[in-house]
């Protein structure tokens, strides 16, 4: 018993790096830019045989996308820097497969570049997604891809300023030989670690994000940002020794319903920091498509919820039109998407009230915050002072009716934003079980 209680506190004290934490508090909502040879084939995955001179943004204007990404509230963009058909919108040294060979300003432009720029100019931070999976070139399935992959991160680590975020995901299929590439992932990571320490990178397995396990914008019940290093094996900061219980956890996959509970953990080798992102595309497809419309603005509303306030990070796609702007009506619906952000949350309730604060046992508490009068209550917003460690396992949330919980839930994280529907003046929060004392930032009632 004594061994397991310990675990647990070992697992509540699990914590961010400096790089997520930062990118948790300060830009956890950011875009997604496809754009590539794709965009004028109409394809998702390209082949690689796609002729340059297909690619030609004759309107391109990456202020406009800025412009645009920031109406909605975010803070950074992630863009195709090159995608699975290998063509790369920089002037790379190393393939002849890139905008050289494309008709835009003929053959000068630089994308990266420009898209780079704009993002600086605008105030918001830059990333970008280097496809490891390559169907055109020609080194794909040999050991020599690695070394392109890494001159190519490099070109881009190192000449564009300031990087936020990298991408790579761990879409691995056959390159134009018919091979499959072994991935030098600890390679790649050594590089951005050296040239961009302070950009978080994103992975199936780690080792600062993790793929949430779905394209359709739902975070788990219970989303931990403390996983078993069995899942983030590319993240080697194990801040825990292994869980109590005998057994292994091989099979586990971001796909799961279950990844940081209890269940699974007891069973790990020991575990790391590692959140999860949602990557959601504001269309059916990650590329431009004409007859597409973009997700209503509930839909979208409802996954910055889910996402944002569900102890994950958001980053939503808007894809580029061959002319090389934004679709008006996605313009359109960012601009609502930041506004109804605005107003669902504007006045803080719980700004001045009363609040008074219990702690009843081992990890659990009670928070009761009385607001001068009745109001109607649609959101309450928890969020655990992440940086100690992610420790609250359950919740409920009381209104007026102290038999009858409005909001019960599992876990808290960075933020939970809890949607609830009731006239009260008294709102409380009681945490029935967290993994060592839990530290809850002042609620916030809209
Ligand atoms: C996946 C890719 O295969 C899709 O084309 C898209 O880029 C998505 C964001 O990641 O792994």
């Amino acid at each position: 018993m004594k061994k397991l209680k310990e675990y647990i506190e070992q697992a509540g004290n699990v914590r961010p790096s400096e790089r997520q934490l930062r990118k948790l508090h300060e830009n956890p909502f950011y875009a997604f830019i496809h754009f590539s040879p794709n965009t004028y084939t109409g394809l998702e995955w390209g082949t690689g045989k796609e002729d340059p001179a297909i690619f030609n943004p004759t309107e391109l204007d990456c202020d406009q996308w800025v412009e645009a990404i920031k109406s909605a509230g975010m803070t950074g963009a992630v863009i195709t820097a090159k995608h699975h058909d290998g063509f790369c919108l920089w002037q790379t040294k190393y393939t002849e497969h890139c905008i050289r060979n494309s008709p835009y300003k003929n053959g000068n432009g630089d994308i990266v570049r420009e898209f780079a720029d704009a993002c600086r100019r605008g105030g918001i931070k830059f990333g970008f997604y280097l496809s490891p999976w390559d169907r055109n070139s020609k080194y794909y399935g040999t050991s020599e891809y690695n070394d392109y992959y890494k001159n190519q991160l490099t070109e881009l680590l190192t000449g564009y300023g300031e990087v936020f975020h990298v991408w790579f995901d761990g879409a691995c299929g056959e390159g134009p030989n018919g091979k499959k590439q072994v991935y030098d992932y600890p390679g790649y990571i050594e590089l951005i670690r050296k040239y961009q320490p302070g950009a978080t990178i994103f992975n199936d397995h780690g080792p600062d994000i993790r793929w949430c396990g779905n394209e359709s914008g739902s975070a788990r019940y219970a989303e931990w940002a403390v996983v078993p290093k069995e899942l983030c094996y590319l993240n080697d900061n194990v801040q825990t020794e292994a869980g109590p219980l005998e057994g292994s956890l091989d099979v586990i996959y971001n796909t799961d319903t279950d990844i940081g509970s209890l269940e699974n953990i007891l069973y790990s080798k020991g575990l790391v920091f590692c959140p999860s992102e949602i990557d959601m595309s504001i269309r059916p497809g990650w590329f431009y498509h004409p007859n597409e419309e973009p997700h209503s603005l509930q839909r979208l509303f409802d996954t910055y919820l889910r996402s944002v306030g569900g102890n994950t990070t958001f980053n939503l796609n808007i894809p580029p039109m061959p002319n090389g702007r934004f679709d008006d009506r996605d313009v359109q619906r960012l601009k609502e998407l930041g506004e109804k952000i605005k107003t669902e949350f504007s006045v803080n309730l719980a700004e001045g009230a009363k609040v008074t604060a219990k702690e009843t046992g081992f990890g659990q508490a009670a928070i009761e915050i009385k607001l001068p009068e009745q109001k109607k209550i649609s959101y309450i917003v928890l969020r655990e002072r992440i940086g100690q460690g992610q420790r609250i396992e359950s919740f409920k949330i009381f209104g007026n009716n102290p038999q009858r919980s409005i909001f019960d839930s599992s876990t808290v994280g960075n933020m939970k934003i809890c949607k609830v529907n009731t006239v009260s003046d008294t709102v409380t929060v009681k945490i029935t079980a967290a993994r060592g004392e839990p530290l809850l930032a002042p609620v916030e009632i809209y």
